[in-house]
């Protein structure tokens, strides 16, 4: 990793050459991602007016990025021709999440820069890194970018950051104090909040709304020691209804479903559950399941999957016998 000299100076190239630049979001581009992208190539284009500036989306954005990209509108390509003076990657955390652009940037001869908040990884692809690990979202650190260079975001541009940083915040539930700061002068400058969290939210998906309803009409209703075991069968979407089911109180959710002569099933748990049992989804439920039926699975400590070629009742049976392994005698209430 270049070492991280602040942002003064950036874009870290001589502006009176640059005439192509590319800013670069991680794959199936979220909306910090994309709306910071978007935030510093208007940047670049007032700094060097006379540079054709575009943002790449390898492998395309997310339903919502899309709906934004339509409001935040920028010429963007998935895969950009020809090489580029100055490359900018924006949110993308490990460098293969760039797509082909990873190659592009690689043998390019070109500037290449980070501005990123994920952990810094050893890498040599980049030139220069504007780089903050405290940072709750990309938008925090490109905003730093627009004060390091003594610029002020446009109305639109501060829009943009702004829901960046609600996006990656939970609507700044979980924004550190600098980004509460920095979400503060956004507003000073003219971004509305009100309009952030109304652009933000996403159109329901029918079949997600339809999995989710009739997940919770087939619920099985168990206790595991002190905790409540909520079960239950969906042929999709399993992951959401498992959530659904931790969100309406239980401590622990198992869904499983077949589809394509496969089972799949989903786990999830509260914070809560995983702090006072110590039980992992991930290593004690899903991997662990996966080797005894056959298959293959993992995932967090709150949150994993696996899946089998066993059939759907004797996969999620087996399940609940694991879960009463770790917890104790499962009883079913309904
Ligand atoms: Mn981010």
């Amino acid at each position: 990793m270049a070492p991280d000299a602040g942002t003064k100076g950036f874009p870290f190239a001589e502006i009176g050459t640059l005439h192509r630049a590319a800013v670069v979001c991680h794959r199936n581009a979220d909306a910090d991602s994309y709306l910071s992208a978007f935030a510093i190539a208007r940047l670049i284009e007032s700094l060097a007016p006379e540079c054709e500036v575009i943002i790449g989306t390898p492998g395309g954005m997310t339903t919502l990025t899309q709906k934004l990209s339509a409001r935040f509108k920028h010429a963007a390509a998935a895969k950009g021709d020809g090489d580029f003076d100055l490359y900018v990657a924006v949110d993308v955390g490990d460098e293969e999440l760039l797509g082909d652009w990873k190659g592009k940037m690689a043998s390019s001869a070109g500037v290449r820069v980070l501005v990123d908040h994920h952990p810094a990884r050893a890498t040599r692809l980049y030139d220069r890194a504007v780089v903050d690990e405290a940072a709750t979202s990309a938008a925090e650190v490109a905003f730093g970018i627009y004060e390091g260079a003594g610029a002020r975001p446009d109305a639109e541009s501060a829009q943009a950051l702004l829901e960046a940083l609600l996006f990656d915040s939970s609507h700044l539930a979980i924004a550190s104090p600098s980004g509460l700061r920095v979400a503060v002068k956004l507003m000073d400058m003219g971004a509305d909040l009100a309009l952030a969290r109304k652009e933000l939210r996403s159109e329901p998906d029918y079949g997600e709304v339809l999995a989710k309803l009739k997940g919770a009409q087939r619920l099985s209703i168990n206790k595991a020691g002190d905790w409540v075991v909520a079960s239950s069968r969906i042929g999709s979407f399993q992951a959401h209804v498992a959530r659904a089911l931790v969100y309406l109180g239980a401590d622990l959710a198992v869904v499983g479903g077949e589809s394509d002569g496969e089972t799949r099933v989903s786990l999830r748990s509260t914070q809560r559950f995983l702090d006072r049992t110590g039980v992992n989804l991930g290593t004690q439920v899903a991997e662990e399941m996966a080797f005894r039926l056959g298959g293959h699975g993992g995932g967090h400590p709150t949150a994993a999957s696996f899946s089998t070629k066993e059939e759907e009742d004797k996969t999620v049976e087996a399940t609940m016998r694991r879960v009463g392994e770790l917890l104790g005698d499962v009883k079913k209430l309904d």
